[in-house]
């Protein structure tokens, strides 16, 4: 039986540029449902056009605004798990490490992890819906709604406008800095680490491929065999929070 750890553990211990690209499958272990997930997905039971779009929130933004306070309570009273914590350790392990995520919580910094690129927003980030200006109580405890329960928007303090969740909508631009950031770190990095993720949006979907394509090599780290027929693409099947740190074990404290 391969030793599938041999490999990657090798790679990122020789690795000097690494970038760890994260999506939903990464917080999973702390209680926050991804997307797909059969059973808890966040999809099955209202359908992405339905909430996390510009016009969805026009249309309702009561349902759209206390479906996000929801997932920003979950957040709060969730704690970064194994998998953040390692991917925080991982910063003092490699000459240059950068964290990309897909994902609208704050818990690769609780892991103490610095300089996150979040491609798609943040939830702690609200703003107003026509001013653009920050909504001042961002950190305010967000009350308690049940996923489906509506919950009217705040109003911003400058115009009156809807305060809207600090997250990239579908059909909205990624933001721009960030974006080209992630993509530069990708080309230029020897090791990607693509952990939890579906690749099914874009363009953060882009990025291990863009890596490959630029010669590194990339580690798929997921439950469900992640296609990679593509030459120096690894996969580690697994839970995040069992493979990561099993991952640093093997490539940093020398023994087997
Ligand atoms: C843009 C913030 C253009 C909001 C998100 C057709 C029509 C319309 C649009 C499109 C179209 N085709 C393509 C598009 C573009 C669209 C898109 O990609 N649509 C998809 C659905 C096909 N993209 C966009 O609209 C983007 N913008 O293209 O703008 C433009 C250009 C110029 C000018 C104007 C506009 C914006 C996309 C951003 C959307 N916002 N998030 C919110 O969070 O509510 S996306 C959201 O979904 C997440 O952020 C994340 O990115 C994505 C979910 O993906 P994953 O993170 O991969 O999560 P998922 O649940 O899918 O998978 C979890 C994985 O974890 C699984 O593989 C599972 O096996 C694994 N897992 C489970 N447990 C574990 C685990 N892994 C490890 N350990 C475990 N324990
Ligand atoms: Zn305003």
């Amino acid at each position: 039986m391969t030793d599938t750890y041999h490999i990657p553990a090798q790679l990122l211990a020789n690795a000097n540029r690494v970038v760890v690209f994260t999506g939903a499958g990464v917080s999973a272990e702390s209680g926050i449902p991804t997307f797909r997930g059969r059973l808890s997905g966040l999809w099955e039971r209202f359908e992405p056009s339905q909430l996390a779009t510009p016009d969805a929130f026009m249309a309702d933004p009561e349902l759209v605004w206390g479906w996000y306070e929801w997932r920003r309570t979950l957040v709060c009273n969730a704690k970064p798990n194994a998998a953040h914590i390692a991917i925080a350790e991982l910063a003092a392990r490699v000459p240059r490490l950068t964290v990309v995520t897909q994902n609208v919580d704050d818990l690769h910094e609780r892991a103490g992890s610095a300089g996150v690129l979040h491609l798609h927003g943040s939830l702690n980030a609200p703003r107003c819906f026509d001013c653009g200006a920050s909504f001042p109580d961002a950190a305010m405890k967000p009350q308690e709604p049940d996923a489906g329960r509506r919950l009217a928007p705040p109003r911003c303090q400058h115009c009156s406008g809807m305060i809207r969740p600090g997250v990239v909508w579908f059909g909205e631009s990624l933001p721009e800095q960030v974006f080209a950031r992630a993509f530069e770190e990708a080309s230029q990095c020897d090791l990607l680490l693509s952990i939890g993720t579906s690749g099914l949006v874009q363009p953060a979907a882009q990025i291990p491929a863009l890596a490959l394509a630029a010669g590194a090599s990339v580690v798929h780290i997921n439950p469900e065999n992640v296609e990679s027929r593509m030459q120096n693409a690894y996969n580690l099947t697994g839970a995040a929070g069992e493979v990561m740190p099993e991952l640093l074990r093997r490539a940093f404290s020398g023994s087997p």
